[in-house]
């Protein structure tokens, strides 16, 4: 099935030069690139976007991280591109993360761990909708999106 999912080139990865590393890999991987803008998480969207993880111990230091610079924040969209961003980004922890992956390539500490993909369909959907107005979202297709998606 056709999904979205919203991937967010986070502060360290602005900061060390692996947007486009990040952008690479999931444009090499064959999901489309729907959507795509530089914002500067404030502290009310930080909030919204993590609200699962209100009152856990690593919360302030998640929001004072991802407010800290600009992100990269992306639509991606393809054949089970929730789950397919999700193994081509690895576990969130990057020292436990399989090496090919973006964390398990490119860090080790939990607390900058490069990239966000949304954990479900539900979740991309409101994610989504947090970041993006619709018609800043473009659907397109490859010419030879068959042999690359099955799309
Ligand atoms: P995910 O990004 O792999 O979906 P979540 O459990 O949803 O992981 O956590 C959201 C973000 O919160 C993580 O990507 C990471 O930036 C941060 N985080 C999660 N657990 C910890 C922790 O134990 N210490 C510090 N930061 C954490
Ligand atoms: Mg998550």
């Amino acid at each position: 099935m056709t999904e979205r999912t919203l991937v967010l080139a986070k502060p360290d990865a602005v900061a060390r030069g692996l947007t486009g590393e990040i952008i690479k890999r999931l444009e090499t991987r064959g999901l489309r690139l729907a959507a795509l803008k530089m914002i500067w998480i404030d502290e009310e969207l930080a909030t919204r976007h993590y609200s699962a993880h209100v009152g856990k111990p690593f919360f302030e230091g998640l929001v004072q991280y991802i407010t800290s610079l600009p992100v990269v924040a992306m639509v991606w969209e393809g054949p089970s591109a929730v789950s397919v961003m999700r193994t081509t980004m690895g576990a969130t922890n990057p020292a436990q993360a399989q090496p090919g992956t973006i964390r398990g390539d490119f860090g080790m500490d939990i607390s900058n761990n490069l990239v966000h993909g949304s954990d479900s369909l539900e979740s991309a959907e409101k994610e989504i909708e947090l970041f993006f107005r619709e018609e800043e979202i473009f659907s397109w297709k490859r010419p030879h999106e068959t042999y690359i998606s099955g799309e």
